[in-house]
């Protein structure tokens, strides 16, 4: 049953951000021991959404500090391709496509420190340090 291939694109731009939330969602892997069992919603106090601005050859503010629930949008705008991509088995989640203009972003849910390059210019480092909500 062949389907319009003018539909492929949509079907991509979909699946990119299906996965992209899978992955915001899923990379809960070393969860730490929660004492505070009254929160079970999806939903914990005061999550926000914290801004990294991606400019050719910096992440910027190169280190940030946030609550584990919160979100780090990366507002890409620079001349050339840049990209996130985690450091190391804690930070295997962040893996975004390339970006000249673009967003995004990403929940860290587990508390630790969360290092980042472009994998294009593998100086182009961040740091994203999670404090335990
Ligand atoms: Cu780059």
């Amino acid at each position: 049953m062949p389907r319009p291939h003018r539909a492929a694109s949509a079907a991509v731009a979909g699946l990119t951000l299906v996965a992209a939330l899978l992955a915001g969602c899923g990379s809960d892997e070393s969860t730490p021991t929660r004492t505070d069992t009254s929160i079970t919603g999806s939903h914990r106090n005061a999550e926000a959404t914290v801004s990294i601005f991606v400019e050719d050859d910096a992440f910027s503010p190169a280190e940030i500090t946030i609550t584990a629930g919160d979100t780090v949008a990366w507002h890409f705008d620079g001349d050339i391709p840049h990209g996130v991509q985690g450091i190391g088995d804690k930070a295997m989640g962040l893996n975004s496509p390339l970006f000249e203009v673009g967003d995004w972003s990403y929940t860290f849910t587990s508390p630790g420190e969360y290092r980042y390059l472009c994998p294009i210019h593998p100086d182009m480092r961040g740091k994203v340090i999670v404090e335990e909500a």
